[in-house]
């Protein structure tokens, strides 16, 4: 096993990028996996990963069970941790043929750790299961509006771990003005009760620090030096390194503070308007894989449409993208998996341990993003169902007591919504002038801005303006090419009309403290005739086809935001005054 230049940060612990060529091998649509004999497998075929069996032209469409296999190396003995960075949608992970832990957050970040055993050369096995089964995987179902991609999403690495490990530092600011931050240092192993390290700032010098140990973690505050605050308009990153006699880990991390205030997002203690798109992970070709040069590639396109806000939808996000919007200065929301669940979910006690689980975990993987200003979670729930109120607040109540430095919302398409009171922040996904009111009327276009103006005055009445308000979605569909002298619904002249009112009424309402237009790109969705509502069974609201080119509607949007925020200009094309590698964070 190497020590590869890609990962710097672990330098006193083996590690290696497992990605690359596995070796496939498709076990049907109705598999027996109970039967299953990994022993005397056949491995026909190799995919990569990262990468999805069902997005590549023989697999296509396909829901079944496959089976991931690679050689890996480790010294006998040793204590590992295998790092997956998302896969979908459900997994079972064997070392050397016998389990070692299963997988049922689609998209999540998770970490297993388990002996090596004898030996220096192991076998590992990824089993992946595309099939939708409430029970397993309670968090997917079949009617969301996005694909259920089979594969491992992201990338997967091996860590040779010591007796006692570091698993995470979090950084949160306490002071901008002076750079104090509290650390919270994660061990697990064999944790002693107090603990020896050193605690180093942007490869400076270390300070030497002795602290008692409480349930695994040792909290301390100090002073950053030379401390530079992080904000869209200079996205300064500092790292810290934490090392112990037997490891070391070092983070990035930026220094800022996020409030709302009096009806206001508040950055570093200033107000800043938020706006942007939500954005899917989704490519025709790699499905939820997400290429660097397509990270780029998407992220240039946002900064010249002015954008200095993106809406992760409707999962944690992939922890590459996080890095270059920390880079790059963009304020971003990230959501845990949900979409329009309905009060059958939240009866059952597996869906909502999962969706504790899993919001818990994308608060901890993402903590050390400046990005990330809005936590957020279950997209269009029934929150306007009483009985709801249990899973509502018991998520706000993880989110808070994981990161109180954060705001945290939910997407509610309720107009009645009972539960607004509790979230920092009012967010509502509305379509007016799409899903129109007077369905005779042609382009009802007027329909548009009373819409959001009653919303606004509702809100009001119920004594919550002082709560900043996110229109968190609103589109048009609209089919890449497709012109029309009426101007009617799926043209790119109706998107384009349709998103010139709303992004401009956004941009220039100073009771509007966010926008995320639905939605950045095109999108595969339905393979049922669901897909009735999806022409080209896309979510064709994208501003941009799902192959990255602009509609009409482009030019629209630019214009108005960047009217609306001409700070974005800033960094046009580039990655902020201050370039660090990609590959410096501890995730
Ligand atoms: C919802 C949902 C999106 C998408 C959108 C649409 O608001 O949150 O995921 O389905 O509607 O296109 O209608």
């Amino acid at each position: 096993m190497s020590t590869r230049q890609a990962y710097p940060h672990y330098s006193k612990r083996l590690h290696e990028s497992l990605d690359g060529l596995w070796d496939f091998r498709f076990l049907g649509e109705n598999p027996d996996l109970g039967a299953l004999d990994l022993k005397n497998m056949v491995y026909d075929d190799f995919m990569p990963v990262p990468g999805v069996f069902d997005a590549t032209p023989k697999y296509a469409g396909k829901r079944g069970a496959a089976l991931y296999r690679r050689k890996v190396r480790t010294e006998p003995f040793s204590r590992i941790k295998l790092k997956i960075g998302g896969l979908g949608l459900w997994a079972g992970v064997f070392w050397d043929g016998k389990s070692v832990g299963t997988i049922d957050l689609p998209y999540s970040g998770v970490e297993l750790d388990f002996p090596s055993g004898d030996g220096s050369e192991h076998e590992l096995v990824i089993l992946i299961d595309n099939r939708f089964d409430f029970k397993r995987t309670p968090l997917f179902s079949q009617y969301y509006d996005f694909y259920a991609y089979g594969g491992i999403y992201r990338s997967v690495e091996l860590h040779q771990l010591p007796e006692c490990s570091i698993s995470r530092a979090r950084a949160t600011t306490l002071d901008i003005g002076t750079g104090l931050i509290s650390l919270n240092i994660e061990l697990t192993g064999q944790v002693p009760s107090k603990l020896a390290f050193k605690v180093a700032f942007d490869g400076g010098p270390a300070e030497e620090f002795h602290e008692p140990v409480n349930g695994g973690h040792v909290q301390i505050k100090l002073k950053v030096p030379d401390c530079k605050s992080w904000s869209p308009a200079r996205p300064f990153l500092h790292t810290v390194t934490v090392s112990t006699e037997d490891d070391e880990i070092t983070e990035r991390f930026g220094v800022r503070t996020v409030k709302a205030e009096k009806g206001k997002v508040l950055l570093n203690g200033e107000p800043v308007k938020l706006l942007g798109y939500c954005r899917h992970e989704s490519h025709p070709e790699f499905g939820p894989v997400q290429p660097l040069g397509l990270l780029i590639e998407d992220l240039q396109y946002l900064r010249d449409l002015g954008c200095n806000f993106i809406r992760g939808v409707h999962y944690p996000q992939n922890q590459v993208f996080l890095d270059l919007c920390d880079q790059m200065g963009f304020l971003v929301w990230e959501e845990s998996l949900g979409w329009g669940n309905i009060p059958q979910h939240f009866a059952d006690k597996g869906f909502c341990e999962a969706q504790l689980r899993q919001t818990r975990l994308m608060v901890r993987n993402s903590f050390n993003h400046p990005c990330v200003i809005i936590w957020g979670f279950l997209n269009e729930g029934p929150s306007d169902i009483a009985s709801s109120r249990e899973l509502y607040s018991g998520l706000i109540s993880t989110v808070r007591s994981e990161d109180p430095s954060r705001l945290v919302t939910y997407a509610s398409n309720r107009e009645n919504d009972l539960f607004f009171e509790m979230p920092d922040v009012v967010s509502l996904n509305i379509y007016p002038g799409w899903y129109a009111i007077d369905r005779e009327k042609p382009r009802p276009l007027d329909e548009i801005i009373p819409c959001f103006e009653k919303f606004i005055a509702d809100i009001g009445r119920r004594g919550l303006g002082d709560k900043p308000f996110i229109i968190s979605e609103v589109g048009a569909g609209a089919i890449y090419g497709w012109h029309d002298r009426f101007r009617v619904h799926w043209s790119e002249e109706y998107q384009a009309d349709y998103l010139d009112i709303v992004a401009n009424y956004a941009a220039g309402n100073p009771k509007v403290a966010g926008i995320s237009l639905w939605h950045f790109a095109d999108a595969r969705t339905y393979t049922s005739s669901y897909a009735l509502l999806r022409p080209r069974a896309i979510n064709d609201k994208g501003t941009l086809d799902e192959f990255r080119r602009p509609k009409m509607a482009y030019e629209v949007v630019k214009r108005a935001f960047r009217r609306g925020n001409p700070s974005n200009d800033i960094h046009i094309g580039g990655v902020g005054p201050v370039g660090f590698e990609p590959t410096t964070r501890g995730l």
